[in-house]
């Protein structure tokens, strides 16, 4: 706001007044925040952070001696924002990441809920999620979907503790207030039945055929359940002779086969391959990121501040922040997945590149 010459007192007091009486009515003069409506850029209130695994892993020992996932519900370490509230879920932008791990053995019963979700395999094979009947065995680096209201769970037969990284839109649900979610409870049961054949969803959908006596239940949603990390992986490196993107290199993003669009709704998810010596050029752009280090290590300039990182690590680029990669001692693969079907459902998705 322009400086004015000081009010005489009693026009003061009289505007004071007047701002008191709208205030008990619940009522704010848009003079008088006039920030909150009008910003010449966003004001972001996420910071770029970064959850070691080094510090992780042994924590999650400890939780698997002291809590069991029934107890727990889900055994999830949430990765909250330090810039945001405890109780928010929020771990950037409008998505949510949180470590999940399971024991040998142990089980987590199964439930549905409106936020859609997805995991990316930290550590372990052998465990599987089950969805709508189908069963899938997680390995190292498999991405797989847990779409919106789909009945979910997880066990692991293994013989080792599985970690993967759960990433959910449950901020925007929760902003949304259309968060729902129920218990599975069929006959005594807690956990679904198994309905269907193993990577039965894989032969229906991923194969670049489809059942021509069915239609995808919901073709926003991919019917996919596991994008293996072999299929993707090998498809990173067959294109690493190509220059890629400036701002990611070997970049690819998961699709959903029905609409060639993101997996789920409101999430995308890439995995990127950074050469050795390759560094990127610095952009910035208004969705929300949260990475995850599969392979290699590296380093990220992040709104001026350099993290560096190694495999298991997990951090996060806010909106509207500059930011570049780097890989370190070799290639690295990195895993990410952000906010941005929702930006550009509704027109604010805004990129922009360094000038010189
Ligand atoms: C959830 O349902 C899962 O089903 C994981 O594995 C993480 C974080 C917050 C709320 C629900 C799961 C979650 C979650």
């Amino acid at each position: 706001m322009t400086s004015r010459s000081p009010l005489p007192n009693d026009l003061q007091a009289q505007r004071d007044a007047f701002h008191a009486e709208l205030q008990r009515m619940s009522i704010i003069p848009l003079w008088l925040n006039l920030s909150t409506a009008a910003q010449t850029e966003p004001r972001v209130e996420g910071v770029p952070h970064i959850w070691r695994w080094r510090d992780i892993k042994p924590m999650m020992l400890r939780g698997g001696d002291l809590i069991s996932p029934q107890e727990a519900e889900r055994r999830v370490l949430m990765l909250i924002n330090p810039a945001f509230d405890r109780k928010s879920a929020r771990t950037v932008g409008m998505i949510f990441g949180g470590i999940q791990f399971l024991m040998p053995g142990e089980t987590a019963e199964s439930h549905r809920h409106t936020p859609n979700a997805h995991r990316f395999i930290i550590e372990g094979e052998g465990a599987y999620t089950a969805v709508e009947g189908e069963r899938t065995i997680m390995r190292k680096g498999d991405y797989v979907t847990t779409p919106a209201w789909k009945w979910h769970d997880h066990g692991n037969e293994s013989d080792q503790p599985m970690a993967w990284l759960d990433g959910l839109d449950l901020p925007f649900v929760n902003l949304l207030d259309a968060n729902f979610f129920e218990d599975y409870q069929e006959g005594g049961l807690h956990t679904q039945p198994v309905t269907r054949r193993a990577e039965d969803s894989l032969h229906r959908w991923g194969r670049g055929l489809r059942p021509t006596w069915e239609e995808p239940a919901r073709p926003d949603i991919s019917p996919l359940l596991n994008y293996r990390w072999e299929t993707s992986r090998d498809s990173l490196h067959a294109l690493r002779h190509e220059p890629g993107s400036p701002y990611d290199g070997i970049i690819l993003e998961y699709v959903n086969p029905l609409n060639g669009k993101s997996p789920l709704p409101t999430i995308s998810a890439w995995l990127q391959l950074l050469r050795k010596d390759e560094h990127t050029r610095t952009h910035r752009h208004t969705s929300s990121t949260i990475y995850h280090v599969a392979e290699g290590g590296g380093g990220s300039l992040i709104g001026g501040t350099e993290y560096l990182w190694e495999e298991g690590d997990t951090f996060v680029i806010p909106s509207w922040a500059e930011h570049e990669h780097w890989s370190r001692g070799g290639e690295a693969v990195l895993f990410s997945y952000s906010d941005r079907p929702i930006l550009k459902a509704f027109g604010f998705f805004r990129e922009a590149v360094q000038e010189g």
